[in-house]
């Protein structure tokens, strides 16, 4: 590289990388293909519109590029492209959602997300995300006593409520959701003034890698749309995938049917973003063939099975596992005596890369919360076991009781 200083600050973060352990959940390490494609001429080039209705020319190739990473993400997940919709212009997993919301709920209208320190995403409706300023937040938790999501609460609340929207999938519960019982709760609230019942959407962004490889479970039999990341589990470049059903619409100014797909693609683009990042694109799709293979089914349940043992052996060693353990990549630890500010410095110091995190009910605050969130997804790419779960466990307790 001609620039230096970049390129030295490009070889410090490899080595930061090599050097240390990353247990943060949201994160993973990419192949050399999806870089190579990050780093392909695609950046170059402007492509405003969808495939075949393109405002700038020159689109022969983007439009195939596009086209082949829509079919990816449906076969992917066994999608049907009669059945289902999906954009893959997103720029990551907040303009997703950001876009859904704005296609779908009124301005003013109640989205219904779990809070933020019970393991919800800003996105998800809280005040300090513009979800939470466009729209109102009908927040939901889990279980005072399990930790665990409180289904018959949940359908209370939205009995009461009447969301819009409801909103299942989060970033730091680390249990599988079940989504039947979801689609039940949003199917028993009816809106007849728009001649519908509420929106299930689900935010599957942490798990999407473990749905890919079978995993944990498929969230699209039972939801209207289906938003994700693909940097976290699927182990992708930083983008977004927004799937919906074709049959679900919406009725427009002239009171015609208009589908999701239809309208989260107009807020997309042109609603909130101008050219989507082709060479991005490029990656997403390298990525989507990459977990379609044994070898990535094999990955995703390597990490379950990783998460599990690191679990159970901090609860060997007397740490407080939110909700008792896990089904996912995810734990949440209760870091007691020291905060996870703490803890996540503490374990920095000794390569062990994690994020601070609040837990339900959080007594303190989100900048200096009570737990830790830790992930498999980074190590079992890089080769990890259960035997190393095991060393990585007694790491982590002697660095957080010394
Ligand atoms: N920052 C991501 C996570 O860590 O879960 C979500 O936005």
């Amino acid at each position: 590289m001609k620039d230096k200083q970049i390129e030295k600050l490009i070889k410090a973060e490899e080595g930061r990388q090599k050097k240390t352990i990353s247990l943060i959940a949201s994160e993973n390490y990419v192949s050399a293909d999806v870089l190579k494609a990050l780093g392909s001429k695609f950046t170059n080039k402007y492509s405003e519109g969808y495939p075949g209705h393109r405002y700038y020319k020159g689109q022969t190739f983007t439009d195939q590029v596009e086209e082949l990473c829509r079919s990816r993400a449906l076969k992917l997940f066994k999608l049907n492209s009669k059945d289902w919709a999906v954009n893959v212009q997103a720029l990551s997993g907040s303009p997703a959602n950001l876009a859904v919301y704005l296609a779908l709920v009124p301005p003013g209208g109640k989205v219904m997300g779990m809070s933020l320190d019970h393991g919800g995403h800003l996105t998800h409706g809280h005040k300090v995300s513009a979800t939470g300023k466009i729209w109102t937040q009908v927040p939901y938790g889990v279980d005072k006593n399990t930790e665990v999501i409180n289904y018959d609460e949940i359908k209370k609340i939205a009995v009461a409520e009447k969301p819009d929207m409801i909103i299942a999938g989060y970033t730091a519960y680390p249990r599988t959701v079940d989504f039947k019982k979801f689609r039940e709760i949003a199917d028993v609230v009816v809106h007849p003034e728009a001649g519908r019942r509420t929106i299930l959407m689900v935010d599957m962004s942490h798990f999407a890698g473990l749905v890919a490889g079978g995993a944990y479970p498929s969230p699209f039999d039972y939801a209207d749309v289906v938003t994700t990341t693909t940097h976290k589990t699927l182990r992708g470049p930083r983008s977004a995938l927004i799937f919906s059903r074709r049959d679900k619409t919406k009725l427009n100014a002239k009171g015609n049917p208009v589908s999701f797909g239809d309208l989260i693609d107009k807020a997309v683009f042109p609603g909130l973003q101008g050219g989507p990042h082709m060479n991005q694109i490029a990656a997403v799709a390298v990525t989507l063939k990459e977990a379609s293979t044994p070898a990535f089914k094999k990955y995703a349940k390597q990490v379950v099975k990783n998460a599990k043992v690191l679990a159970e052996e901090l609860k060997k060693m007397g740490w407080k596992i939110i909700s008792g353990g896990t089904d996912s990549h995810l734990i949440l630890v209760d870091t007691g005596k020291i905060s996870g500010a703490e803890a996540s410095d503490r374990l920095e110091k000794v390569g062990i890369i994690v994020n601070k995190n609040t837990i339900p009910n959080e007594p303190r605050s989100p900048m200096d919360p009570s737990g830790i969130r830790l992930g498999t997804a980074g190590e079992t790419t890089r080769g990890a076991k259960e035997k190393d779960m095991v060393k990585l466990a007694k790491r982590i307790d002697q660095a957080l009781k010394k």
